[in-house]
């Protein structure tokens, strides 16, 4: 790879030990919100043994040294070098005590890496390289050692004192102030410390493990919020007996910790027993939360507890093997929420945000492998690659082997691994010993980028009733790697006859047909399978469950897809179907539309909805996933040049006629679901409204639509119908909607989560004109830029899902957002750099908007002293 403007590129295949083992670190925190200062003790003992002698290399970063000794002996600066954020002590002894006293300055830091401040209290966020922020430490994963950590501070300001581990000792001091002392019996790396002090409430619990280990849950928040935790708790409890039950895994230490903060970069952090959460995942009521919040909730709450086994007992070696514990926790709590809720609804969800964001991802600027061979910015790799395709590979061995045979390999894993730092080779490795077969082939899904496409071609000879099905697999070559291999694809599919029974398969090589469903393995470039004894011409039901993740190109007739809506067992072919109808349908309409000719609505759509809305049988929230039509984005994604007028277009000419179309439909199901009875929280009351929600959104372009929305405000419970109706209402462009936002912000304008969601509606209106009115919101009281959710919510909203706002073709939106990230790169680097990805797809568009986009990359690259993220997005952008 060029080196470009992203400066230091750092390679997986120069990875070398570190020659030290570090037996013991013990921690002294003084505690202040201006400075805090931070002695550290440190065991050396040289891998190599004794008598020989090695220089110790330390990181750090904007650490204001006050002293350093070895074995006692104070430093000079003579003996020690300080350089390109790394302090060397040439030729230490094999054995070696190292302490070090340092002040760093948590209010100043506003990256929200290290140590900094949240509202009123001071907290740690050390992933991926965090720690160096807080000592010289070897800070790299690599490294574990146990920890034990001293908390000083004044009690009345911070009463509360929190580390990783148990609680050992504490006691008070002279002049108001105390200490709490802690204890972490399990070797860890540096990414996983963590501390919090500060005045906060608690909410309390227990769960106890299978074996009998008594645990306390302790949730921390601010005040106010005691109220919001009850959600978040009863999901940390399922966790914990869903991992007894489902991966035979049971909890370590007798305390378990989560703390809610409102400035967090990322969702949430598995620290050791003491996790850190973005309160967007922690806090919810039903009157402040949607159910989408209350979901997200389950699930992440899920993902860092499930982090303790994979990732925490178990890390990775270095930063490239990430999705070693992302993709594993990923698939894990994927499967939590699949076992606590509707499993198909899940996995349709799953598969959509995979398709909207790491496609895209595969096929631009930043593409990689999920295990990444170099990178400049770490955190530029938390990517949906990353996390989200890990899942789905990891879910390809589970399909591959079986829930017994996963199983067996998560068993030897753990044996084999338990308190080391890994790759995802040992992974593999441990798979395919558990279950005796070669997956060396499968591991191509590490180190290959992109996206694999399967064209299908099939042939059906009604003389012999033979029918061959011909798949051939190709990867286009990709921004970070020209060749391609033919992968490993588990291929689960199924023929159904005209009227939908589902067809019995034969192999020619096989005695006797077998009914339903097939798995059959693709390992080459191209393969043929030829089934006997087909009574009729099948319609082909592909990737069933969506067991690899391709792009599936076969030449599907919309009397086919209308035959998979209405019968196919399987829940993600038949809303793939119907996704693949409305796109079909409304890439018709974009034609229509550059060519200035009417648009009409495709009779077969019609019918496939009306047989979706007429369905009494299946899940409303999956009817509801059928009648969402495929975003602006992802339309996007299946066009050579993007058309984002077109497309906006012809969705909102389908959407609209539609609407008009099957309006008595869905009024009926409307009222039949909108039927007054009090907010719960169980999933089929979740399904209820999540099919009345959609109803209402094709019921907005139609007449009815702004009294059925300012109906539904009014007599709302909870926070998923009010939002609704007044984004209904705002979209429609009613007037009504002025006065519903303003009464919103009256009634929450101190809540910061609540207000996120105003500002989110408001920068998603479709528009030219949305630009001003996000620029001006950024004066508005609860906006602060400093805040990752409120620069998220405003100006993410806007750059990543208000197409035609952003994409203005007078180039406003991109100036205004090249603006931000700039702006932010001063505060932020990790949020300007996810801000930034933002004109990552600007090669697709037309001329005009390519040279704006252009013009605004080369604006920000030109910043000087831009951060190492920044300058690797938009490095790779510009190449
Ligand atoms: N490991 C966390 C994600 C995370 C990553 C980086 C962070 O700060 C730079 C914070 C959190 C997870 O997977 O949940
Ligand atoms: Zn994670």
């Amino acid at each position: 790879m060029k080196e470009g403007i992203a400066g230091k590129v750092i390679y997986r295949k120069d990875y070398t030990t570190y020659p030290w083992d570090i037996k013991q670190l013990d921690l002294h925190f003084d505690i202040g919100i201006e400075t805090t200062t931070v002695r550290a003790q440190m065991e050396f003992s040289l891998k190599q043994g004794p008598g020989t002698r090695q220089s110790i290399v330390l990181n750090g970063s904007d650490l204001q040294l006050l002293s350093i000794s070895l074995n006692g002996q104070e430093l000079t600066e003579e003996d020690y070098i300080v350089e390109a954020e790394k302090l060397t002590i040439p030729d230490a002894p094999s054995s070696s005590i190292l302490k070090t006293e340092v002040k760093i300055h948590p209010s100043q830091n506003s990256a929200l890496e290290g140590v900094y401040l949240s509202g009123e209290f001071l907290l740690t966020q050390c992933e991926a390289e965090g720690f160096r922020k807080i000592t010289w430490f070897p800070d790299r994963p690599d490294v574990m050692t146990t920890y034990t950590v001293t908390l000083e501070a004044d009690q009345s300001a911070f009463p509360v004192l929190l580390s990783n581990g148990n609680e050992l000792d504490r006691g008070e001091l002279a002049g108001g102030r105390h200490w709490v002392k802690w204890d972490d019996p399990f070797p860890k790396p540096s990414y996983l410390f963590a501390l919090v002090a500060g005045d906060l409430a608690l909410v309390e619990d227990h769960f106890t493990t299978r074996s009998g280990r008594e645990v306390s849950l302790r949730i921390y928040v601010e005040e106010e919020n005691l109220d919001r935790c009850e959600h978040a708790m009863e999901s940390l409890i399922n966790a914990m007996r869903w991992d007894e039950e489902r991966f035979d895994l049971e909890y370590d230490l007798n305390v378990y910790h989560i703390v809610a903060t409102n400035d967090f970069n990322m969702g949430a952090m598995e620290n050791k027993s003491l996790n850190i959460f973005n309160s967007k995942y922690v806090l919810a009521r039903p009157d402040t939360a949607t159910d989408v919040d209350f979901q997200g909730i389950e699930g992440v709450i899920g993902h860092e507890y499930f982090h303790n086994w994979t990732g925490n007992r178990v890390t990775c070696q270095d930063w490239f093997q990430l999705t070693l514990k992302e993709g594993l926790t990923v698939f894990r709590d994927e499967e939590f929420s699949a076992d606590m809720q509707s499993r198909a609804v899940k996995r349709i969800r799953d598969i959509r945000d995979l398709r909207s964001r790491q496609y895209p991802e595969d096929d631009g600027p930043m593409s990689h492998p999920i295990r990444p061979d170099h990178y400049s910015a770490i955190n530029n790799f938390y990517t949906a690659t990353v996390y989200q395709k890990g899942a789905t590979i990891i879910r390809m061995y589970h399909t591959l082997l079986g829930e017994d045979g996963f199983q067996k390999g998560m068993k030897l894993y753990f044996e084999r691994h338990d308190g080391q730092a890994v790759t995802c080779d040992d992974f593999l490795k441990a798979m395919a010993d558990a279950n005796d077969v070669n997956l060396d082939r499968f591991g191509r899904w590490y180190s290959q980028s992109g996206t694999p496409q399967v064209k299908v071609t099939d042939h059906y000879d009604a003389a012999t009733l033979t029918y061959t099905l011909n798949l051939c697999q190709h990867t286009a070559p990709t921004h970070d790697q020209q060749e391609k291999q033919a992968l490993v694809l588990p291929f689960a599919f199924g023929l159904l006859a005209d009227d939908g029974q589902e067809l019995p398969l034969q192999l020619e090589n096989e005695a006797a047909g077998k009914p339903g469903a097939r798995l059959l393995i693709m390992e080459e470039e191209q393969q043929q399978f030829t089934f006997i004894n087909i009574s009729e011409k099948p319609v082909p039901s592909l990737f069933r469950d969506f067991s690899a993740p391709v792009k599936v190109i076969y030449d599907y007739s919309q009397q086919q897809l209308a035959i998979l809506i209405a019968h196919d067992t399987d829940a993600f072919v038949r809303w793939d179907a119907a996704q693949r109808m409305a796109e079909t349908a409304i890439l018709e309409q974009r034609k229509n539309h550059s060519e200035n000719t009417p648009m009409s609505l495709d009779p077969s759509l019609v019918k496939a909805f009306r047989g979706v809305l007429s369905d009494r049988q299946a899940d409303p929230a999956l009817l509801s996933e059928a009648l969402i039509l495929p975003d602006e984005d992802y339309l996007a994604e299946q066009m050579d040049v993007v058309d984002v007028d077109g497309i906006h277009a012809a969705r909102c000419f389908v959407k609209k006629a539609l609407a008009n179309e099957l309006m008595e439909l869905f009024k009926q199901r409307y009222a039949e679901y909108n039927d007054g009875q009090p907010y719960q929280k169980s999933a089929q009351s979740m399904a209820r409204r999540s099919m009345k929600n959609v109803c209402l959104s094709y019921l907005q372009e139609t007449e009815v639509g702004e009294s059925l929305a300012s109906a539904q405000l009014s007599s709302s419970d909870n926070m998923t119908d009010t939002l609704a109706a007044i984004r209904n209402l705002i979209f429609m462009g009613s007037p009504v909607a002025e006065t519903a936002l303003a009464d919103f912000e009256s009634s929450w304008m101190d809540d910061v989560l609540v207000m996120d969601k105003w500002f989110i509606m408001q920068a998603i209106k479709p528009g030219r004109e949305t630009v001003d009115r996000v620029r001006k919101l950024m004066d508005h009281p609860a906006f602060s830029i400093q805040n990752p959710n409120k620069v998220r919510a405003l100006i993410g909203v806007f750059a990543m899902l208000n197409t035609t706002g952003f994409h203005a073709d007078d180039g406003s939106g991109y100036e205004f957002h090249a603006d931000r990230v700039i702006e932010l790169d001063g505060l932020n680097p990790q949020i300007a750099a996810r801000m930034a990805s933002a004109f990552n797809r600007w090669k697709r568009y037309d001329e005009n908007r390519k040279a704006l986009m252009q013009n605004q990359l080369q604006r920000i690259a030109s910043v000087e002293g831009l951060s190492a993220d920044v300058a690797e997005i938009v490095g790779n952008a510009l190449q």
